[in-house]
């Protein structure tokens, strides 16, 4: 498959999509809004794919939404630009096998909601984050008021929101939106580490604790505790643990067929 905007490539059974707009910063217009949610909508069914890293070309991640495409559209559009953009993000959410943001530059307004529709997120020491939508008279308009929030909590979200300033990676560690910095030199082959450790665990176990972990957030306790018996149950009826529990018990690495 191959894009104007979006490059895919794999190596086993890790695949890496790099945003490839580095003269715009990898910044996303509604062409490359529109080849992620294809290219996104064809992996999803891809079994053999165990984990997806997402990058940028060059120094940025994504600085955000095109703002001289957004200069150009009507704005009646913008409703539309958002559902769309939305969807796309949601079936990055929603993909069964890890997603890992690798945030080697500015991730800003867009991009950093691109980077939270992960699953989680590793930055290098030198990249800079943050949701400039406010200085430009706009709201994040790709889930950022959402996810971000059930990331680090309302309070945090509101600072980094109305503030609209760009902040430091390890700022955006110490308060949970960055998982683990590197030395930007190191981040792509330790996030390639971190990689394929996911990808020798069960592919089943990784897609039920994902939808746990999703859809449990937006419940009681008690709903969440539900939730994760009935996806504890199937886990533990499927041929992965029956596999995992065996490889334990005969001193062996497990073969995980994801069943
Ligand atoms: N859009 C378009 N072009 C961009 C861009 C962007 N977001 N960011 C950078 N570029 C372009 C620059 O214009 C420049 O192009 P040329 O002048 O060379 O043609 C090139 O990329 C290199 O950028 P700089 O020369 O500015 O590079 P610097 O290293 O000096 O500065 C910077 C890097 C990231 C600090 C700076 O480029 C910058 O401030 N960029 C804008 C950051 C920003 O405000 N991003 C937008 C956030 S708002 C919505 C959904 C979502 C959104 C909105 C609506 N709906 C569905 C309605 C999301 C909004 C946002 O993301």
């Amino acid at each position: 498959m191959s894009f104007e905007t979006l490059e895919l490539t794999r190596e086993g059974a890790i695949a890496t999509l790099t945003l490839n707009r580095p003269k715009a910063l990898n910044s996303l217009n509604a062409r490359m809004i529109q080849e992620l949610g294809e290219c996104l909508g064809s992996i999803r069914e891809d079994s053999s794919i165990r984990c997806l890293l997402v990058t940028g070309a060059g120094k940025a991640f994504v600085a955000g939404a095109d703002i001289k495409e957004m200069d150009e559209r009507d704005p009646a559009t913008g409703k539309q630009m958002a559902e769309d953009g939305q969807r796309v993000f949601q079936i990055l959410e929603e993909l069964p096998f890890a997603t890992i943001a690798v945030v080697n530059g500015f991730a800003l307004g867009g991009g950093l909601e691109l980077a939270l529709a992960c699953d989680f997120i590793l930055a290098s020491k030198t990249a800079k984050m943050g949701t400039p939508e406010v200085t430009l008279g706009l709201i994040c308009g790709y889930g950022g008021t959402q996810r971000l929030t059930r990331a680090v909590g309302p309070k945090l979200a509101r600072m980094i929101t109305l503030t609209g300033d760009i902040y430091t990676a390890e700022q955006m560690e110490k308060w949970g939106v960055v998982a683990m910095t590197f030395d930007s030199s190191n981040l792509l082959e330790e996030a390639k580490k971190i990689a394929n450790n996911i990808s020798q665990r069960s592919p089943k176990a990784i897609k039920l604790t994902k939808q746990a972990i999703s859809r449990g957030v937006e419940q009681t306790l008690a709903e969440g505790l539900k939730l994760e018996a009935e996806l504890f149950r199937q886990a533990f009826v499927s041929e992965d643990k029956r596999e995992g529990i065996r490889a334990f018990i005969e001193k062996r690495a497990p073969h995980f067929t994801g069943r």
